[in-house]
């Protein structure tokens, strides 16, 4: 279905509807919260705790947290139109749902032509996340803003692929996972802890998040069961399930760039392809383009837009890890993945 652009879903929302969110939020963790405590825990990145549900790590009392994964399991309605873009945090989320929303969305926004259209791109002034929501947010929403009218729907979660909700599973949907060595992910999630860490709460030290990463403790590790059980899934499901990694996109945007489209039937087509349509949008989807626009606002309170754009390099581990952690990170990661088809 062609969209026009006059009727696209603003991704800005009102104060109204952040409102509604909120209060929607609080009847999710009240009616979760019997559950909740009965979760073993560990120490949290960002705030106190961490709670164990179906094998992963997760926040409480947050838009990501146990409670709406429970949400989104006991209420979330899938359809085989959807999208959906798994990630662990840290991962490449926030480019992959620009990449994915600059794609899918091409035809309405025209991105093709260089004129007018590329200066009201909702990329040019919105948050990626903005634009494409997670599934554990948009359960929040009240349904006129569902974008159910909308196909395809497209879906960002960190839910691991085991406690996906069967909605999903049966819906016969594509979902495009995106992964990152491991190193760089623990690497970033420490920064990122440490700008939305409760402020009752000392930093975390690298010692410290090196320390939970390995025991598989951060939210939604541990992060080698997160990664095969996506893995898993790709090769059981091949035209349902695309497994990419960060490094690879890195190294060459433009060949995945154009792998995604064709996978997500979102193919270029040879015109586009001449024009320099997909060219556009690796520029437009760029760390120094999104990191221009995000620089200043918040995504939600507390949550600064410049938050999820730091370096955008692959191995910027090397500037925080010691030999030593490296090396242990290396030989858990060689264990966990030997025989798989995973690499960095
Ligand atoms: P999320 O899961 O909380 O949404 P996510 O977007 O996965 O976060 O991770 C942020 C990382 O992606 C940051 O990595 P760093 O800390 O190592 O720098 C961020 O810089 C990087 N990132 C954000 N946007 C882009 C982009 N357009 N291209 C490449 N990397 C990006």
């Amino acid at each position: 279905m062609s969209i026009p652009i006059s009727s696209q879903p603003s991704p800005r929302k009102s104060n109204n509807e952040d409102n509604q969110e909120m209060a929607n939020l609080s009847l999710i963790f009240d009616k979760y919260k019997d559950k909740l405590i009965t979760l073993p825990k560990e120490k949290g990145w960002i705030s106190e705790n961490l709670y164990l549900y179906q094998g992963f790590w997760h926040q409480s009392k947050r838009r990501i947290s146990a409670e709406t994964v429970m949400a989104v399991q006991d209420g979330f309605k899938a359809r085989q139109t959807d999208i959906y873009l798994a990630t662990l945090p840290k991962s490449g989320t926030t480019w992959l749902k620009a990449l994915v929303f600059a794609i899918v969305r091409r035809n309405e926004l025209q991105t093709n032509c260089k004129t007018s259209c590329v200066s009201t791109h909702p990329l040019l002034s919105s948050n990626p996340h903005k634009c494409v929501p997670f599934v554990e947010s948009v359960i929040l929403r009240n349904t006129p803003t569902y974008d159910d009218q909308y196909s395809p729907r497209l879906f960002a979660t960190h839910i691991p692929y085991t406690s996906l909700p069967q909605t999903i599973l049966d819906s016969g949907c594509r979902v495009v996972y995106l992964c990152r060595n491991p190193k760089d992910v623990l690497v970033s999630m420490f920064h990122f802890a440490n700008i939305l860490r409760d402020k009752t709460r000392t930093l975390m030290t690298i010692e410290e998040a090196f320390e939970l990463f390995s025991k598989g403790v951060m939210p939604l590790g541990p992060y080698w069961d997160h990664v095969k059980g996506y893995h898993k899934a790709s090769l059981e499901h091949k035209h349902k399930v695309m497994f990419l990694t960060y490094e690879g996109m890195k190294m060459d945007t433009m060949n995945n760039v154009k792998r995604l489209a064709m996978f997500l039937g979102y193919p270029f087509t040879e015109e586009e392809e001449a024009k320099g349509a997909v060219e556009e949008i690796v520029n437009l989807c760029s760390f120094d383009n999104l990191s221009e626009v995000n620089k200043v606002g918040n995504l939600h309170e507390g949550i600064p837009n410049n938050a999820f754009f730091r370096e955008g390099k692959v191995g910027d581990w090397s500037n925080h890890l010691k030999d030593e952690m490296s090396q242990i990170l290396n030989q858990i990661t060689n264990e966990k993945f030997l025989g798989l088809d995973i690499s960095f």
